[in-house]
């Protein structure tokens, strides 16, 4: 009939769209006995667990993240501050670990200590930090986006400097997918924690909700005065006007979202360093793009350069550098 055709086809294009959608029925009734004005036929972003509710997942598929409360106690937020700390003094070496520096204190004089450093990538060989990466009750969450078999991808510590006035701190608006050669999209998730209260003083994230539906857009680094970090590329083009929601999160709050969701991070108008660990994680049964031809070449150039003099070869493939980075967190390592 005349209401059920579109929205036959509507089902049946999204499916194709997303192989990995699941066309899920609710009992009779259950939107209306909680109280919600819709409900989808199908959920594409989050998979039947016992661990989000339903408003959890709606919401999700709706908003593309989703903010649970003191998920990370205190305690382990301590341990990782402390490593962090120990990191920058340098007393412990750990392989592959990269330490970044912003662009406004690059060339001042060296210190050992945190002011120099604005974020730390790739600790996945840091036993004391990797910790953080298979925490259970952050794997429960996972796992309703990647599925049982799960893969840590990347790891970052954001550590955003007092802007140096130039407002360099800010991290511009992006998707975490142009980073990743792997797909299916839907499968992957980044989980964000604040090791302390963050607000819109200190430059918590931004978000575009529901930004997550649309496709990758080009990126590249802004054209910004004050000089723009290592890597910080952004999204060429994004609707200015679209909703903004500022995270403001306290200390072991939980952030996870989708890669294709547009986020970013303002000014640190405090004299802190604003502090947050984070996660990007895989589905093992994702696989390996490959992305010539695709907005995801200069991030790949860039990528490969880098990867190459830091391994002294001659050539690692955009590929390679994920593969040497990926840690089995759950689960069997399938295809990553
Ligand atoms: O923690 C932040 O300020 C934003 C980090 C971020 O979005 C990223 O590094 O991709």
């Amino acid at each position: 009939d005349m209401f059920r055709a579109p929205e036959r086809l509507r089902l049946l294009s999204a499916h194709l769209e997303r192989p990995g959608a699941r066309i899920v029925s609710f009992p009779p009734g259950l939107e209306a006995r909680r109280g919600l004005r819709w409900a989808p036929l199908y959920f594409a972003y989050t998979l039947e667990t016992d661990v989000l509710s339903l408003e959890q997942r709606l919401f999700y598929e709706q908003n593309g993240f989703i903010l649970i409360k003191g998920l990370v106690s205190e305690e382990d937020v301590d341990r990782f501050r402390k490593e962090f700390e120990r990191l920058c003094r340098q007393e412990v070496k750990i392989p592959g670990l990269v330490m970044m520096r912003d662009v406004a204190i690059l060339k001042s004089e060296f210190v050992a200590d945190q002011k120099a450093v604005s974020k730390i990538q790739d600790f996945q060989e840091d036993p004391e930090l990797f910790r953080y990466c298979t925490l259970p009750q952050i794997l429960r969450y996972v796992e309703c986006f990647t599925g049982p078999n799960i893969m840590a991808m990347h790891t970052m510590l954001i550590n955003k400097p007092p802007d140096a006035g130039k407002k360099t701190s800010r991290h511009p608006m992006h998707q975490d997918l142009h980073y990743f050669p792997f797909r299916p999209v839907d499968k992957i998730v980044c989980a964000w924690t604040a090791m302390e209260t963050v607000n819109r003083q200190n430059g918590c994230l931004v978000v575009l909700p529901g930004t997550h539906t649309g496709t990758l857009h080009e990126h590249d680094y802004p054209e910004w005065e004050g000089g723009v970090n290592k890597m910080y590329h952004g999204v060429r083009d994004y609707n200015p006007q679209h909703p903004r929601v500022h995270l403001e999160m306290e200390k072991g709050d939980t952030v996870f979202f989708h890669p294709l969701l547009i986020h970013g991070s303002g000014t640190n108008q405090t004299q802190g360093f604003r502090k947050a660990i984070s996660c990007h994680y895989a589905g093992a049964d994702c696989y390996y793009i490959d992305v010539k031809g695709t907005t995801q070449e200069n991030i790949e150039k860039e990528v490969s350069e880098i990867a190459a003099r830091k391994f002294a070869l001659d050539q690692v493939t955009f590929q390679d550098s994920w593969a040497f980075r990926g840690r089995l967190v759950q689960g069997e390592r399938i295809s990553l």
